[in-house]
């Protein structure tokens, strides 16, 4: 028998804590070894799914997604070298850069996604970090589109400790910043900023009071016990974060990913799971790579513990399913859209 409890005994914290055991089971945090994470990942899937339903049912409506619309502020001319990733220039993939959007066309953009049912915003800016002179129109999209009354999120990139209170002070829901893949593989798919870079930002938006949306990107040959460390990482943030985005390689003809091999349908729903069962309260959205899955997938992915899904016929750069395609899945599924459920009957 396999146990999924984390494990206290792991860590130097927790070896400290457990000679004093009242004291531990107090203050000690549960921590999630990657080996326990991997006892999940090889559960029959039958049994992972299962546990994955009991513990979203615990803590969820069992047939409520939240849905977020995408848009892409600034697009294109990143520093970054993120080889999955179709902004960076560091690789030729014919997209062209463009300057931060006014703030006026993000709002009708805003409005468009909450006449379609959308209750988050998400704005993304392909920047390494903003400079202070364009968060001041980012405040104002952020206003704005709070005005509406839509949650907000955006994802900018590395933030500094005062960037992160502007924002807060601004009325930012949630800011966005992935880890993307376990340490030991990280470096093999970005060098041009660190691991403990991304931790240092997640702490400043944490601290500032923001809802931390962070999660990462499977598909990009890394194996099944660096996926199990991907999650690990995110469930072991003292909390976890809110929000945890699982996105699939979108391969883009041009960028160093292109042509890796897939990866199997049925471990991207076992990566859902296991980020259900190991962060029973966080909003486990299904991202990237849901317009190359089919819809009974979708439906495993859900079924997984999955309650969020990016809607809208754009990601960034790249498509998303149609808005209608998704509503009729999700009636096919009798499942409701957040913002349905909450409304009072009429
Ligand atoms: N530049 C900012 C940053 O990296 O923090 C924000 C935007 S970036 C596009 C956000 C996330 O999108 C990445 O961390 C990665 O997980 C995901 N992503 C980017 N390109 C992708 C692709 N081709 N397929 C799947 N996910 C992708
Ligand atoms: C996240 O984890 N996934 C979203 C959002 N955060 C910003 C982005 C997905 C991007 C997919 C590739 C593209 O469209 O450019
Ligand atoms: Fe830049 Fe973000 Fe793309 Fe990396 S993922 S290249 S930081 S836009």
């Amino acid at each position: 028998m396999t146990s999924s409890l984390p494990s206290s005994s792991s860590t130097p914290l927790a070896t400290v804590a457990a000679t004093h055991a009242d004291v531990a089971s107090a203050t000690a945090p549960a921590r999630w070894r990657v080996a326990d994470v991997v006892a999940l990942y090889e559960l029959p899937f039958n049994d992972l799914l299962f546990r994955a339903q009991q513990v979203h049912r615990a803590n969820f409506a069992a047939n409520t997604v939240q849905l977020s619309t995408l848009l892409s502020i600034k697009t294109g001319g990143c520093e970054e070298d993120c080889s999955y990733c179709p902004q960076s220039v560091h690789h030729d993939t014919g997209l062209k850069a463009d300057k931060l959007m006014p703030v006026a066309e993000v709002l009708a953009a805003a409005r468009v996604a909450q006449q379609q049912g959308a209750t988050r915003f998400c704005m993304g800016a392909a920047w390494r970090n903003p400079k202070d002179r364009h968060l001041e129109p980012i405040k104002e999209m952020i206003r704005g589109v709070k005005a509406l009354g839509l949650e907000t999120c955006v994802t900018l990139g590395m933030l500094e400790r005062h960037q992160a209170e502007g924002l807060r002070e601004a009325g930012l829901d949630y800011y966005n910043h992935n880890l993307d893949t376990a340490p030991e593989f990280y470096g093999q798919i970005i060098t041009t900023r660190t691991y403990q870079d991304r931790l240092d930002t997640l702490e400043r938006v944490r601290d500032a009071g923001i809802n931390v949306c962070c999660g990462g990107i499977v598909g990009l040959g890394e194996s099944r016990r660096e996926r199990a460390g991907l999650i690990a990482q995110l469930a072991n943030m003292e909390p976890y974060p809110e929000s945890v985005p699982i996105n699939n390689l979108v391969q883009v003809e041009g960028t160093p990913l292109a042509g890796t091999e897939a990866l199997d349908p049925f471990e991207f729903v076992r990566t859902i799971a296991v980020a259900r069962i190991t962060m029973p309260r966080a909003m486990v959205r299904l991202s990237a790579g849901r317009e190359q899955m089919d819809e009974a997938l979708q439906a495993l992915c859900l079924l997984a513990g999955a309650n969020s899904f990016f809607y809208g016929d754009q990601l960034l750069t790249t498509s998303n399913p149609q808005a209608v395609t998704d509503r009729r899945l999700l009636e096919r599924l009798g499942m409701t859209a957040e913002h349905v459920q909450a409304r009072p009957a009429a």
